[in-house]
């Protein structure tokens, strides 16, 4: 509860904040406005991440003193003399990354948890969690207004705002509610935020690389289980051809769960150990279940997974769970559906 976490973090001077690894805008705007607000209250604040601040976010006002965990003397002692840790955007140890998760999880500190995602792990100590909700920004919020009503200032509500807007999609997913279209009016008003550059900042800075690598990975595109279920391929031999990395992919997924018809969209990215799997879905056709039976984990049309094997592997083994763990079914005669599914449903249908 909101007040469970007020209550712990009153008690505390010396507090690190941290968020998941390849953080995104709920993830750094909520680090960094729940950072400004407790410095404001007078505490000493650590704002301490395994991945840095992406380009697109680095401009926010108060950015620049998001650290990365580099295992320095210097972050060892503030980390050591921390009296709480506030994780935010995240439910899994695993996602603070490598280099941060047993130090922080093993930390004699408070461990607070701040999150939205499903079924979170349970070894935090004090928890703040609403499934479902828009984005871990609303949830700052509310801490903030809870807490002190007037402190909301410009640079605060310009991180909760980016947090907002790009969790939901720039308003466009089932999570925006009417709460949340408040919740905005009121950080625009008591923060003076500024959509335009926002927008512009956030969503308009590609790098020249962007177009080329979306060409390539758009000719991957496959459509199955009669067009309702599309997938796409981002090998590293297409980033590295291209000169892009990993922020450059963001969003492709839309592009595929964009196409008239289609309800789940899957992207398989080749790493260096295996591959990643994201889950993007439709209303009515939930996707966090498929990601958790895989060992990953997400929100109800917004998850991902790991898995350790090979592109093609990968590929196989999500079109031979789709049917179990999706709303779609088979649409044999439809010519949109290939070869080894036809097997795979008379294999079914016949034992
Ligand atoms: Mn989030």
């Amino acid at each position: 509860m909101v007040e469970d976490v007020i209550q712990v973090l009153l008690a505390c001077t010396d507090v690190v904040i941290t968020t998941h690894v390849r953080p995104d805008g709920d993830a750094i705007g909520s680090q960094l406005a729940l950072g400004l607000f407790l410095q404001e209250q007078g505490m000493r604040v650590t704002m301490i991440n395994a991945d840095p601040v992406p380009s697109n976010l680095a401009w926010m006002e108060g950015a620049e003193a998001i650290e990365v965990f580099a295992g320095d003397l210097g972050q060892l002692h503030r980390l050591s003399k921390a009296d709480a840790i506030i994780f935010v955007d995240l439910n899994a140890a695993h996602r603070v990354g490598r280099s941060l998760e047993r130090l922080l999880r093993d930390s004699p500190a408070v461990k607070v948890l701040i999150d939205h995602h499903r079924k979170p792990e349970q070894w935090f100590d004090c928890t703040f969690v609403r499934e479902g909700a828009a984005a871990t920004g609303m949830l700052v919020y509310d801490l903030i207004r809870a807490w002190d009503d007037s402190c909301l200032h410009s640079a605060m509500a310009t991180a909760l705002y980016v947090a907002v807007v790009t969790d939901t999609g720039m308003f466009r997913y089932t999570t925006t509610t009417p709460a949340v279209h408040s919740a905005v009016a009121c950080m625009m008003e008591r923060g003076n935020v500024d959509p335009s550059r926002v927008h512009s900042e956030v969503f308009e800075t590609r790098s020249p690389q962007w177009p080329h690598l979306l060409s390539r990975v758009m000719k991957t595109l496959t459509l199955r289980f009669g067009g309702k279920l599309a997938y796409i391929v981002i090998t590293r031999r297409m980033l590295r051809e291209c000169a892009a990395d990993h922020q450059d992919t963001e969003g492709f997924v839309d592009f595929a769960l964009a196409v008239d018809g289609v309800q789940v969209a899957l992207v398989f990215t080749e790493t260096s150990r295996g591959v990643k799997v994201s889950f993007r879905s439709k209303r009515g056709y939930p996707v966090d279940a498929w990601a958790r039976a895989l060992g990953g984990g997400g929100h109800r049309n917004a998850a991902g997974a790991y898995l350790h094997s090979s592109v093609d592997a990968a590929i196989g083994r999500l079109l031979e769970s789709a049917p179990r763990h999706t709303g779609i079914t088979f649409a044999p005669m439809e010519d949109l559906i290939a070869g080894e599914d036809v097997a795979y449903l008379t294999a079914l249908t016949s034992s």
